[in-house]
């Protein structure tokens, strides 16, 4: 501050009535600033910092906190005038781009709309964020190259006409696809609303329609690009992630739950981009209150580097003359309902209310007409506020950096949208306002080519598309963008686990089963350095503790203590190159670890395999939103639902026993579910995954369930690896010799993952009672049903029904999991056919008492069986 008198005048005592303090404390205030500016032009910013700081811990130890004060700063732009560098793009093009691209991307859901097949879109969001999201394209965006990998560019879902619009003039999208705007069935193709990777693979990176994921995601793909540089694994300069938020969507817990993490790890490679319309999809997002305070006292706190831009150029010469502060006062005191308002408002309605019959704020205000302070622009349309807040945040080392951004809702989209809480849903406009808005923004059409909504196509000789080229080319390429080049792996041989394969006489789990096959291939050449194991504070439940020795746990600082646990054989572990990616309680955060690895074959070029590892009960129901958008991404990777079955994990109660992920999980099309039994059959699901994840390169991923109930395991003996894979195989035929005697139908009993063993006990008990019975093993209901599905569209047999050409009588299905799994197949069994499960709430109790409960039991199977025998 170089006048110290304003500074009095900020921190006067507003209520005094005592004209003589005032003067007073006046004085002694200046003589305080004047002291610091001496400081600073001695010693410099960083001893004012020291200063402040010991001036701080003075008033703490007094009992006087100052929150309030460190924690917000006044509502006005961040960097000011003074170190404002000078714009070094062509302004006069970048305005005729983006005033095209403002006008296509209208076109593009005019036209949906008008096709009158009840779609459209969506317009203000895109109005409202084009200026920013034109000046990070044309100066700060990087694309690959040779020594740098490429920035992520993740957008607010809903302004995706204006990015298709700009792929349209970068010649990424033909004008047919861009006509078809959420029409993707049409003949030549069209396009899907918001960011799908799986629909347009080589366009966007990650899904971003869901509110919140784009924050959380993000934030885990800027750490994740870290792990991978500390670990050596990446050589190339890791380039940054951008996502650009809507200040609605800030309200999600997902991402404001996750950011003190990318400030821990030090995310220097992180941009959020705000786009503070003060709007959401109903109205004002904090119409009592500033949302930009709020999210910067917010990010402040978590230790981002915080940038505000709130105001336009045009307020520059008005803050030069405010003395006094009285203009920054009344800033500070209109809440965002106040502001919206305004933005609907004439000019001098809007300067009655602001200066609300203060007349040093009258005369300062005065320096505009009606129609200027109309006009006045938001920090989020200025072209040079913009280019001075992302070069700050380019320039930021050892924080992550968020910009607040003010803007309008539907800006330049006229008076009946701009700020209007109707605006978030506006899809069509009227006759005149087409041509209206088509002048305003310079669009060279006839008036009928603007009211049927055309697209704009500029000379690809002209300036501004030369401009547009030459600016992507410089920054690498053009963005958003997608990969999809990485190294094949080769799947390590089956006889890698034949530990597994060829049975395991101690009694043992699934679980543990798992866990030593990672520790394996973490010591392959090939594929070890690649696998990624993912734990959210349940290393210990899962038997992985001797993982932390072996791998570490990834810590950016390394370990600065000696663990509590030093001498033991697996003490607690960090290390900068440590390969287990620990999350805490965050399983948003681990889903989002896990997509980042799991992608990272498109973002990073790498064939990263990760292995998230949870309690099955807080995957699917937890963050099913996130696995879904996981399918969407083309995610590879093993999600394996631990302490599986609603009776097996016993004693924990209705919130921890799981009894039907495998249902949650159905419905993910792409991906593989299984619920082994063995530990041959999860050693040859797993190698299979790998195979055709990694070497296949097939678009899909795993949800593999295992149990902690003990049991030996026997050998894979003469059991086809295709069986088990396909979901189901005939593990037990009945004695032969019991069967010549038995008079009844034949009777079939279906087991999966720990429930076989009851499915055993009770076959054997049968055999003593002359009943015999086959044993099928199911390795996955879902994947049978939905071969089903699959070959009914062909006309053909599903597996299914092909292995059980030859079979008849009774089958009954046990499992742990609820009986809506089994009865998708009911169907298609050759008789009659029974399912028992674990419907309802689980509840603490023993295991036994439990299978008891839901009868599951092998006495509950015996008396089903039984009375099928009669
Ligand atoms: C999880 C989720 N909930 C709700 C929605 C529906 N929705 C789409 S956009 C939107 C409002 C977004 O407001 P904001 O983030 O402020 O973005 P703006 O359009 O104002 O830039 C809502 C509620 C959604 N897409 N995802
Ligand atoms: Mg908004």
């Amino acid at each position: 501050m170089s006048d110290p008198k304003k500074a009095a005048d900020i921190i006067s005592i507003e209520n005094s009535s005592d004209k003589g303090f005032e003067d007073e404390w006046k004085i002694e205030v200046n003589e305080w600033v004047e002291s610091l500016e001496a400081v600073k032009d001695s010693y410099g910013p960083k001893q004012v910092k020291e200063l402040l700081r010991s001036l701080q811990n003075f008033a703490l130890s007094q009992g006087i906190t100052l929150t309030e004060a460190t924690l917000n700063t006044p509502y006005r732009n961040t960097i000011p005038l003074s170190e404002q560098p000078s714009y070094p793009g062509n302004l006069e093009l970048e305005k005729k781009i983006e005033n095209i691209l403002r006008w296509n991307a209208m076109a593009m859901v005019l036209q949906a709309y008008d096709s009158g097949e009840g779609l459209g879109g969506h317009i203000a969001t895109y109005a409202s964020s084009a200026t920013m999201t034109e000046v990070a394209l044309n100066h700060f965006i990087k694309s690959r190259s040779d020594d740098y990998q490429g920035d992520m560019m993740n957008i607010q879902a809903h302004a995706s006409p204006g990015i298709y619009s700009r792929a349209f003039l970068e010649g990424r999208l033909s004008i047919e696809e861009l006509g078809n705007f959420r029409r993707e069935l049409q003949e030549e193709g069209g396009l899907p609303s918001y960011p799908h990777p799986r629909r347009r693979p080589e366009l966007w990176p990650s899904p971003t329609a869901s509110m919140g994921l784009n924050g959380v995601n993000s934030i885990y793909y800027a750490r994740f690009a870290k792990y991978l540089k500390n670990r050596g694994l990446l050589s190339k300069d890791m380039g940054k992630i951008w996502a650009f938020l809507g200040d609605g969507e800030m309200d999600e817990p997902e991402t404001i739950g996750t950011i003190n993490i990318a400030s821990r790890e030090q995310l220097d490679n992180l941009i959020f981009v705000v786009n503070c319309n003060l709007q959401r999809l109903d109205g004002p997002v904090r119409g009592n209150g500033k949302i930009i305070q709020e999210l910067e006292a917010v990010f402040r706190g978590s230790g981002w580097n915080v940038i505000k831009v709130i105001w336009g150029s045009e307020w520059d010469s008005l803050f030069s003359i405010d003395d006094n502060d009285v203009m920054q006062r009344r800033m500070d005191e209109v809440v965002d309902g106040e502001y919206q308002m305004y933005s609907v408002s004439s000019g001098e309605t809007q300067r009655a209310h602001w200066i609300k019959g203060n007349k040093e704020l009258e005369s300062i205000m005065s320096n505009l007409s009606d129609e200027e302070l109309k006009d006045i622009k938001r920090g989020g349309f200025d072209h040079k506020k913009l280019y001075a807040a992302f070069d700050n945040a380019m320039k930021s080392k050892g924080k992550p950096t968020v910009l607040l951004v003010k803007t309008l809702k539907g800006y330049g989209l006229g008076k009946g949208s701009e700020g209007r809480n109707i605006a978030h849903q506006k899809k069509t406009m009227s006759d005149d306002e087409r041509i209206e808005i088509a002048e305003r923004l310079g669009i060279p059409l006839s008036d009928e080519d603007r009211t049927l909504a055309k697209f704009y196509v500029p000379d690809p000789n002209s300036k501004e598309m030369q401009y547009l080229h030459s600016r992507r080319k410089e920054l690498g390429g053009y963005q958003p963008i997608r990969f999809n080049s990485c190294e094949k792996l080769k799947a390590p041989d089956i006889e890698l686990f034949d530990d597994f394969v060829n049975g395991i006489d101690r009694s043992i789990s699934t679980t543990l089963v798992l866990v030593r096959m990672i520790s394996k291939m973490l010591r392959e050449e090939d594929i070890g350095k690649y696998i990624v194991p993912i734990v959210p504070d349940e290393a210990r439940t899962f038997g992985m503790d001797g993982l932390f020795s072996q791998t570490g746990i990834y810590s950016p600082e390394g370990q600065k203590y000696q663990p509590v646990d030093a001498g033991t054989i697996a003490p607690y572990k960090e290390a900068k190159d440590g390969q287990i990616l620990q999350e805490g309680i965050c399983e948003a955060g681990a889903m989002a670890s896990f997509m980042a690895a799991g992608t990272a074959y498109s973002h990073f070029e790498l064939p990263m395999i990760p292995f998230y590892i949870f309690y099955s009960i807080f995957g699917f129901q937890r963050v099913g939103d996130m696995i879904w958008a996981c399918g969407d991404a083309l995610t590879r990777g093993f999600l394996i639902g631990g302490t599986a079955g609603r009776t097996t994990l016993n004693g924990e109660g209705v919130q921890h026993q799981d009894g039907h992920s495998h249902v949650l999980a159905s419905v993910v099309p792409n991906l593989m579910t299984y619920d082994p039994a063995f530990g041959y059959e999860l050693a040859v699901i797993v190698r299979e995954g790998i195979r055709r994840m990694y070497q296949e390169q097939e678009d899909i991923f795993y949800y593999i369930t295992v149990y902690n109930e003990n049991y030996t395991h026997p050998p894979i003996n003469d059991v086809t690896q295709d069986s088990i894979l396909k979901g189901m195989y005939c593990f037990k035929r009945a004695t032969k010799d019991l069967e010549d005697k038995y008079q009844g139908e034949p009777i079939h009993l279906l087991g999966s993952g720990s429930i076989m063993q009851q499915v055993i006990q009770a076959q054997e008990e049968l055999e003593q009672e002359g009943i015999p019975t086959n044993i099928w093993s199911v390795t996955s209901y879902n994947l049978l049903h939905k071969d089903y599905q699959e070959a009914r569209s062909e006309g053909k047999s599903s597996y299914l029904e092909t292995i059980l050409e030859n079979e008849q009588g009774h089958f009954i299905s046990v499992s742990d999991w609820i009986t809506l799994l089994p009865d998708s197949l009911a169907h298609l069994f050759p008789g009659t056919y029974t399912a028992l499960g674990t419907d309802g709430f689980g509840l603490s109790e023993s295991r036994e008492a439990l299978r008891n409960y839901f009868g599951i039991s092998s006495q509950a199977i015996v008396e089903k069986a039984k009375e099928l025998a009669k």
